[in-house]
């Protein structure tokens, strides 16, 4: 079988966080092993090195709580470009960095989508939403806003680049997600996006949650980006993260998710984001995130028979 390439991009950013160390993810997750693993099962893989943000601008904003505006604007532009140029060329895998990082990642693959004809879909599995515009952050963090900015919620004209083609609400889908500001729940009461929040989880199990939205992508010819915050995991199997949420997914739901996706052969990028090597133990998170890109890009226990979608 010939498979696409799989593109290793670095991106190194670590200013969209509340706290310093999410840089070194990248860094931990070649020594964790990543690109050996993607080898092993058959890939090409191209490690294209760390992004470097574009040069910095002055910009300044009236909600005085925004941390490192120009810094995460300037990574923006600079990630965004980036992907759109590695979707023409394989499966880009963003090794991040805090989930700052999506707002480029899914502005440049949604502008390759479009204009390829494709729909544009995205997996978002994560804690927190990640729905606050500039104006309704209260941390001032802005891991907390690139759903927000990407599906094209007002606001951040003038700061974040122009987007060729938003994300659009319904072509969202979020699983796991346990963390949410009264302004972000209010916004995502009217705005489209699917959410399967942890007692969806509970009481459906993630696979016919998953399945449903795979159908859906399944019948366009769309384009999947995968965007895994570390904070998606149970903190217990996954300490290596700012901000630790309990109640999170299990080792087996999530590399359940990961085969599921698989067989479903529609992923088309994916980020991985949120790891703090800093507050990881031994590296064991940042493996248990190789395990699942594994998993993802088709490791199995046993042969099987694939699921059709
Ligand atoms: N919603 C909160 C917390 C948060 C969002 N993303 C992460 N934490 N990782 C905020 O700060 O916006
Ligand atoms: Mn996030
Ligand atoms: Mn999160």
């Amino acid at each position: 079988m010939t498979r696409r390439p799989s593109i290793l991009l670095g991106v190194p950013v670590q200013e969209g966080a509340g706290r310093m160390g999410c840089d070194m993810g990248p860094s931990a997750f070649r020594a964790a092993g990543l690109a050996p693993a993607l080898r092993d099962l058959g890939y090409i893989v191209e490690d294209r090195g760390n992004l470097s943000p574009a040069p910095l601008r002055d910009l300044r904003h009236d909600n005085g709580a925004i941390k490192y505006l120009p810094e995460v604007v300037a990574w923006t532009e600079a990630i965004a470009q980036a992907a759109y140029e590695a979707a023409a060329d394989g499966i880009p895998i963003f090794l991040g960095g805090d989930h700052s990082l999506s707002a480029g990642t899914m502005t440049g693959l949604s502008r390759r989508a479009a204009e390829e004809d494709r729909p544009f879909f995205v997996l978002w599995l994560d804690s927190h939403p990640d729905f606050h515009t500039l104006e309704t952050t209260q941390s001032g963090n802005l891991h907390g806003v690139p759903m927000a900015y990407a599906t094209g919620r007002g606001g951040f004209e003038g700061y974040f680049p122009a987007l060729h083609a938003p994300v659009k609400a319904e072509n969202v889908c979020m699983m796991g997600i346990r963390s949410v500001d009264p302004p972000e729940r209010a916004a995502l009461a009217t705005a489209g996006v699917t959410i399967h929040d942890m007692r969806a989880i509970d009481e459906n199990g993630v696979v016919p949650l998953l399945e449903a939205f795979l159908r859906r992508v399944a019948a366009t010819r769309g384009r999947l980006h995968v965007s895994l915050d570390v904070d998606f995991l149970d903190p217990g199997i996954a300490p290596g993260v700012g901000t630790t949420v309990p109640g999170g997914a299990t080792f087996r739901e999530a590399h359940l998710i990961m085969e599921i996706l698989h067989d479903s052969g529609l992923v088309t990028s994916l980020d991985i984001v949120e790891l703090n090597p800093f507050l990881d133990e031994r590296g064991r998170t940042a493996l248990l995130m190789v395990d699942l890109v594994a998993s993802l890009m088709g490791r199995r226990v046993l042969d099987r028979p694939t699921r059709s979608f």
